[in-house]
């Protein structure tokens, strides 16, 4: 199994994480997008958006990291990172859908600088505090949903969030930021040479 990844980024980082976390058997390429390498006939047959992270398995190509994230934790059971239960699928599910629906727009109006007041992401932390009151993780026990929410909050951009309203947020915060995965995908950017 080979992933295309750019692992800089939540998307990439999240599955490059989930990967490392549980030492699957995932080969692992870094794609050049100075060489535009996502540009090729090649790259657009696996995925015709032309983005990463791509999961090559066999003559299987699967774009979107939430599918990617569902389909390793499918495919390597041992993760015990998906309920088998159709409610704690659901579950994870709606946390999954819940990033991409709520917090990756949110994350990309600050980038963009449409939203510009830090504390705009609040109503979306109240939900997550509130989710993990009584839990160690967001569905209880480690899950592809921690995997997901969490690569959001690792960035330059959610370093700079002040969680100190949120202690259970910043707590989980803090904890999967430790775990293997998070610690062996943290990509180091070299701070730019002097002028
Ligand atoms: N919803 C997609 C987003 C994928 C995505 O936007 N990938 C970005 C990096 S995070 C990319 O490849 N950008 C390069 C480009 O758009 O040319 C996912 O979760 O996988």
């Amino acid at each position: 199994m080979l992933l295309h990844t750019f692992a800089i980024t939540p998307n990439n980082r999240k599955v490059v994480a989930f990967i490392k976390h549980f030492d699957l058997p995932v080969e692992i390429h870094q794609v050049n997008f100075a060489k535009k390498e996502t540009s090729t006939d090649e790259f657009r047959a696996l995925n015709p958006m032309g983005k990463v992270p791509v999961l090559v398995d066999g003559d299987f190509s699967l774009w979107e990291s939430n599918a990617i994230l569902s389909y390793l934790a499918l495919k390597f059971p041992q993760t015990n990172s998906l309920p088998e239960d159709i409610r704690g699928r659901a579950n994870v599910d709606r946390w999954l859908h819940w990033q991409s629906c709520h917090l990756m727009p949110l994350i990309g109006r600050f980038k963009t600088g449409d939203e510009t007041d830090m504390a705009a992401i609040n109503p979306l932390f109240d939900v997550l505090e509130v989710q993990l009151k009584d839990k160690d993780f967001i569905v209880g026990d480690l899950s592809i949903a921690d995997f997901a929410i969490a690569a959001y909050l690792m960035t330059s951009l959610g370093n700079k969030f002040d969680y100190s309203g949120h202690p259970r947020l910043s707590e989980w915060r803090d904890l999967v930021s430790q775990l293997s995965g998070f610690v062996e995908s943290q990509v180091r950017i070299p701070p730019k040479p002097a002028a």
